[in-house]
């Protein structure tokens, strides 16, 4: 027996495989049938994933390098290891994508690495690019 629900992208719906799987496509374009006789409508308005957005890290000549890598690993959730490879990236062709995140994530993302570089007197400058 398996439990667990699927996603049926036809009728936008999730439903347990068991009790409500959709049982014919066919009759009605837009109606999916379930299992029991069940008529349900494909939504009108299909769901659109939203829009990514490309947050970049820029170089200067006086962010500390340590600084950056920190920045990288709280900031955008790198280990040290991946952090240290995009910080020297950066440094070497004045910008790398640290990240990519819906819009609001970005806006945060972006709004905390200037203003955390801004308490701590550095130039450090960070922007987002939709993708
Ligand atoms: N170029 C800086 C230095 O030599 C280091 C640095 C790396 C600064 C990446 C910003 O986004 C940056 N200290």
């Amino acid at each position: 027996m398996n439990f667990m629900p699927e996603w049926n992208s036809q009728a936008s719906i999730l439903t347990d495989t068991n009790l409500m799987e959709p049982v014919r496509a066919m009759g009605k374009p837009g109606i999916t049938e379930l299992e029991g006789g069940i008529m349900l409508a494909d939504p009108a308005v299909k769901a659109k994933r939203p829009p990514l957005y490309k947050v970049v890290l820029l170089n200067d000549d006086y962010t500390p390098m340590d600084f950056v890598v920190t920045v990288i690993e709280h900031i955008f959730r790198k280990d040290h290891e991946d952090a240290v490879e995009l910080m020297l990236t950066i440094h070497a062709k004045g910008q790398a994508i640290v990240g990519v995140y819906t819009r609001e994530v970005a806006e945060t993302k972006v709004d905390q690495t200037v203003e955390y570089a801004r308490i701590n007197d550095h130039p450090l400058q960070c922007v987002m690019e939709q993708e």
